[in-house]
């Protein structure tokens, strides 16, 4: 495709019919993001080659949030707390939004794509707090793939809410037992597979050898996944996300789970910025924005002082 063909934002149909915006870099990476959870189902460097797994298994038709790809936790992480696991944003449709609140930092790039989640009535009745959730889509120049998050409360009854948040990605792997993962040495974590019994991680990089489900606390900003097969290091920079869950099923899960293969678990692993120890909490008119690469942190924290300093930001880059 030539460089005056590759439009930037195109709203197309995906699997099953379901809305997606395709965003494309001029050096040829592009990503895609279905309306259906704000999830994001592809990321692809300039060679072509996808960077992100989805089981062949998926199912593109809700309730069911999409196996793979980037899912949205919110506003809940897991069973941390009384809602459906990960929370509703990733089973709910989301828009695009015509006419976003200026964004706070300058990207020169043009693929990027705005969506807004509200909540419905139903979801006011097991979530009963008034909340506007933008989600910015980036495709940056050199291929990096940036996720924003900008959520208000607009509640008008002064209450605040809190939640808990992830960006669930499912990295695309050669093999999981060549992988290693580093940035997260010498951290507590919360085991999952241990009542989440806090543990402290040994001073290596972690490898895989078995299934993996840990929410490891207060990490660096930096975290790296070296994919040596593939020569290939996923970098990731988070801001405003304290916690980090590293997830594997390994063979046992992968086969009771319907919509994912029983071998798949050998060529994905999620590495996933969140918000789970510490709840945030939003007070009314506050808005809090999840976002910014490094240069982008510099920006002023529009929002309530109970998120000083909260960017809730996802930058990939491989
Ligand atoms: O993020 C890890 C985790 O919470 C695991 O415990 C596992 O359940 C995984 O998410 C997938 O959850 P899901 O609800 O998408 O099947």
């Amino acid at each position: 495709m030539s460089n005056s063909e590759r439009v930037p934002v195109e709203l197309c149909k995906g699997v099953n019919g379901l809305d997606k915006v395709v965003l494309r870099e001029v050096r040829g990476s592009s990503a895609e993001v279905y309306l259906y959870g704000g999830h994001v189902t592809s990321w692809k460097n300039e060679h072509g080659e996808e960077l992100l797994f989805v089981s062949s298994k998926a199912i593109f038709k809700p309730p069911k949030p999409i196996r793979g790809g980037i899912p949205i936790c919110f506003p809940q992480f897991s069973n941390h707390g009384p809602l459906e696991p990960h929370g509703f944003a990733r089973n709910r449709f989301w828009s695009i939004d015509t006419d976003p609140p200026p964004f706070p930092t300058t990207s020169s790039s043009k693929a990027f794509v705005d969506l807004i989640l509200k909540p419905s009535e139903e979801d006011l009745k097991i979530w009963p707090h008034s909340f506007e959730f933008r989600l910015r889509v980036t495709l940056g120049p050199g291929g990096d793939l940036m996720l924003t998050s900008r959520i208000r409360n607009t509640s008008t009854d002064g209450k605040p809410f809190s939640f808990t948040f992830a960006y669930h990605t499912y990295f695309s792997v050669s093999d999981i037992s060549e992988v290693r993962v580093e940035g997260l040495e010498t951290l507590d974590y919360l085991d999952n597979l241990q009542n989440k019994e806090r543990f402290t991680e040994q001073g290596d990089a972690i490898t895989f050898e078995s299934e993996v489900d840990k929410i490891y606390l207060s990490t660096p900003t930096k975290i790296a996944i070296l994919d040596h097969e593939k020569k290939r290091t996923f970098v990731i920079r988070k801001d405003g996300l304290p916690d980090a869950v590293v997830w594997n099923p390994w063979d046992k899960k992968a086969k009771a789970m319907a919509d994912f293969g029983d071998d798949e678990y050998k060529h994905m692993l999620c590495v996933e910025t969140a918000a789970v120890e510490k709840q945030i909490t939003l007070k009314p008119v506050g808005s809090l924005i999840l976002r910014g690469s490094s240069r982008a942190a510099k920006n002023p924290i529009l929002g309530s002082k109970s998120c000083t300093g909260a960017l809730l930001q996802h930058v990939v880059g491989a």
